[in-house]
């Protein structure tokens, strides 16, 4: 009924009664925003050549155009990342330096000791983890302003052991040319004091290509609108990214025991990014969604981004209250959406949890909203949007770490297999590969016992 779903603060999508499709059909039924950035990579590549040829002057060109400054340098001073900590409101200062103590109790325990394997005596492989050189970090500036994010990008990476870290953010107006002031005190509370004024495509175009100022970088990450996710995508494969960051989302799976008014406050929590954030209300209780349906309404009123973020985020085609036989469904259901962020509201949350194989970060039980990961669950909040969380991580410590094997192996060991692979590289074609063999035993293959 058309007049009624107008008026609503979000959709419904009512997969009761019938059995529920498989996989990407699955899928196809769930609300998604469009966020395509092919379109926005022809528009990107421009600015990174200009960046690539004209190196800082083009920098300083693109802020006055972009962000309407003039730049004298792109380069943050060491002063200002001093003066903007010595301003900083005590309170907010106590609150980050909590969310980063946290975040490194967690991230510390990722690192990884290297891990040998004895394959055969004389024979191992060494797998040993070294982390990136430099790397390039982004913050926004404008709507999102998150010194949190700054935190979220730069412990794992300081964990990680990453000897070079640096950070762009867009100069503002309102602040002489720099970048946020809270997004400078991030900085300087996390060490961080390699930082330039610069955002969007052009400030990873300056970290992938480098210019006079700024080295070039080996990977870029952090959150960013459609253009430095376009960007990232153009320099993929020259530099690494971390999984490109779309517009936010939650999905809460709840049945009757959820708390109505604490799942319209999640849901409202995640809108108030974006008009493309995502809300999405799974549930077997269709008493829940009516309750939620009301609570949203009541609590958008009084919200303060209305307007311009929540409520066209949960009107939009990306959010809706599905509707489901059972709690088993609704676990098919989130699977198949693979949420940013899932939150689960149910009697046995903790068992549910366990099951949940496809989701950017879980949150288990009442007391366990998303904006505590967002802020101090010592968790990480880069995490993959868009259904990434199908094949991706949210930001960790392995983030910036590689995998490198050591073959080691002897004399005897070696001629112990050689004939397999003489034999391999034969049946390939690639003989050569097998006279690399043979070269070391006299030209012949040596007997094998395996
Ligand atoms: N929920 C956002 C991160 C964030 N929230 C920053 C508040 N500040 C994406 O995970
Ligand atoms: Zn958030």
């Amino acid at each position: 009924d058309t007049s009624e779903t107008i008026d609503r603060v979000i959709s419904r999508i009512d997969l009761r009664g019938a059995a529920l499709p498989e996989g990407a059909a699955l899928r196809a039924l769930l609300p998604r925003a469009d966020f395509d950035v092919s379109a926005a990579l022809e528009k990107v590549r421009p600015l990174c050549e200009d960046v690539r040829h004209r190196g800082d002057a083009a920098l300083i060109e693109l802020a006055q155009r972009f962000d309407g400054v003039r730049l004298e340098r792109v380069r943050v001073p060491d002063e200002a990342l001093d003066q903007a900590l010595a301003d900083l409101d005590p309170q907010v200062r106590a609150a980050l330096e909590e969310s980063i103590r946290r975040a490194r109790l967690v991230h510390r325990e990722q690192r990884r000791d290297p891990h040998r394997v004895q394959v055969v005596p004389g024979g191992s492989v060494t797998e040993k983890w070294v982390p990136v050189e430099r790397v390039g970090l982004y913050a926004p500036g404008g709507r999102s302003v998150y010194p949190s994010s700054v935190i979220m990008n730069a412990v794992p990476a300081q964990e990680a052991g990453v000897a070079s870290i640096a950070l762009a953010s867009p100069p503002q107006a309102e602040f002489g040319g720099l970048p946020h002031p809270t997004i400078l005190a991030a900085c300087a509370l996390l060490g961080v004091r390699e930082v330039y004024a610069a955002g969007g495509a052009q400030a990873v175009a300056m970290f992938a290509y480098g210019t006079r100022s700024c080295a070039p970088a080996n990977m870029v990450t952090g959150p960013g609108n459609i253009w430095v996710a376009a960007a990232k995508r153009y320099f993929t494969g020259r530099i690494g990214i971390d999984t490109e960051a779309g517009p936010t989302e939650i999905a809460i799976l709840a049945d009757d025991s959820a708390d109505a008014e604490h799942v319209a406050a999640d849901l409202i929590s995640q809108a108030e990014h974006d008009p493309l954030a995502a809300a999405v209300l799974v549930t077997d209780s269709a008493r829940l969604a009516d309750a939620v349906e009301k609570e949203l309404a009541t609590q958008v009123a009084v919200s303060k981004h209305v307007e311009d973020r929540i409520a066209p985020a949960l009107a939009g085609r990306q959010s809706a209250l599905v509707l489901v036989d059972g709690v088993e469904e609704g676990l098919r259901v989130v699977d198949a959406y693979g949420a940013e962020h899932l939150e689960i509201q149910t009697r046995d949350a903790a068992a549910l949890a366990e099951r949940v194989r496809n989701a950017g970060a879980i949150f288990v039980g009442p007391y366990a909203p998303v904006s505590l990961g967002d802020y101090c669950a010592g968790s990480n909040h880069v995490l993959p949007t868009g259904g990434c969380a199908c094949h991706s991580s949210g930001l960790s410590v392995q983030s910036f770490l590689r995998g490198i094997h050591i073959v080691d192996y002897t004399r005897d060991a070696l001629a112990d297999v050689a004939r397999h692979v003489v034999t391999l590289a034969e049946a390939e074609d690639l003989p050569a590969h097998g006279a690399a063999i043979k070269a070391r035993f006299g030209w012949k293959v040596p007997e094998t016992t395996t």
